[in-house]
């Protein structure tokens, strides 16, 4: 029994030495120490052994045991230390390599002058409005004083979806809209994509981007008009920037105008830039008409207000000194990444 015990702990302990993974450990522990295993069997056989001589191979049995488990635990820490080592090894992070550079993007020139538009009018105590593209004729023409047939609609020729339904040419709507709802006063301005029937060229585009503003309350006058667009010019433009304001017509609006700031390239003098005039248009914007304020609810014989239009593209092309429109849509990198 003795020499059997010493064999199987033997053969055990080299196998154990032999072995490559935890796995082989495993099989080795299962056919040693496990229910079926070599060992396991000499306990059964125990009932063979004389009554006297049982501690004692009862010790043996438990010191080969001791042994084996003692040899596997080693075995066991040393794979597992082998294993870290590898792993520690495969995933080192050598921190002296330059870090791959990730392609940041950043806004588009629109956006730009979208948020420094809206960043002063917000300042002046403006609200920010939005509103369908999709709207009803009533609201794209009849309220803004436009009825049909009117030429104004040739002028802003639409995409029609049906007779009733168009995609917007100006943002004006959304203030409509406003006026319907809301009490003045009323400050607002209204951001967003219009469309046009348009060719596509170097200034025009069947889409692009407004801001209108509308300001509605007991005593608006000419004068609010001119002061609010004056100081807009100046935080847009510079606070050398004066303005010129020429006598226009639009149907919503009575009187209208158009406003010119001196050129911020020469200022004022006449340069390349502003074709030689020293001025740039900028702006539509009038006192808004009596019938537009009558036929969305606000009484004309209490309240009066006024109204501007801004082309958006038109001050990001200004801005960044861009002479033709349809680079701001074709998003050509090479383009986009010199703003
Ligand atoms: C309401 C009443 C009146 C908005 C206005 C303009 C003048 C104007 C143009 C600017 C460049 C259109 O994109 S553009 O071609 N717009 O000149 N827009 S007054 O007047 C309103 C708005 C809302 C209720």
């Amino acid at each position: 029994m003795k020499e059997k015990l010493e064999k199987i702990r033997q053969e055990a302990i080299k196998r154990i030495s032999e072995s490559k993974d935890l796995d082989a450990l495993n099989e080795i522990r299962v056919a040693y120490l496990g229910k079926k295993g070599e060992l396991t069997e000499v306990l059964k056989g125990m009932r063979d052994v004389a009554a006297e001589d049982r501690p004692k191979v009862g010790q043996m049995v438990n010191d080969a045991r001791a042994a084996i488990e003692e040899k596997m635990e080693a075995a066991k820490e040393e794979f597992t230390r082998r294993l870290t080592e590898q792993r520690l090894a495969a995933e080192t992070i050598d921190v002296t390599l330059p870090a791959s550079k990730k392609d940041m993007g950043h806004p588009h020139p629109n956006t730009v002058a979208l948020e420094e538009l809206q960043r002063i009018f917000i300042g002046m105590g403006y609200e920010v409005v939005e509103g369908p593209e999709v709207e009803l004729d009533y609201y794209n023409f009849e309220a803004l004083n436009i009825p049909a047939n009117h030429p104004a609609k040739d002028e802003q020729d639409t995409f029609y979806i049906n007779k009733e339904i168009v995609l917007r040419t100006q943002t004006s709507p959304v203030q409509v809209r406003v006026m319907e709802k809301q009490k003045p006063p009323i400050r607002i301005i209204a951001p967003g994509r219009v469309y046009r029937s348009d060719e596509v060229d170097a200034t025009h585009s069947p889409c692009f981007h407004q801001i209108e503003g509308l300001v509605i309350d007991k005593g608006i006058t000419m004068a609010d008009l001119k002061g609010t667009l004056a100081l807009f010019a100046k935080e847009m433009f510079g606070a050398d920037t004066k303005v010129k304001f020429r006598p226009h017509h639009f149907p919503f609006t009575e009187p209208s105008a158009e406003m010119d700031v001196t050129c911020f390239k020469c200022g004022g003098k006449g340069c390349r830039f502003c074709k030689g005039e020293g001025w740039i248009e900028i702006l539509g914007c009038g006192m808004v008409h009596p019938k537009v304020l009558r036929m969305s609810g606000i009484d004309p014989d209490v309240y009066s207000g006024f109204a501007f239009g801004i082309g958006l593209e038109r001050i990001a092309l200004l801005k960044y000194e861009i002479d033709d429109m349809r680079l701001l849509y074709e998003n050509d990198e090479r383009f986009l990444k010199q703003f």
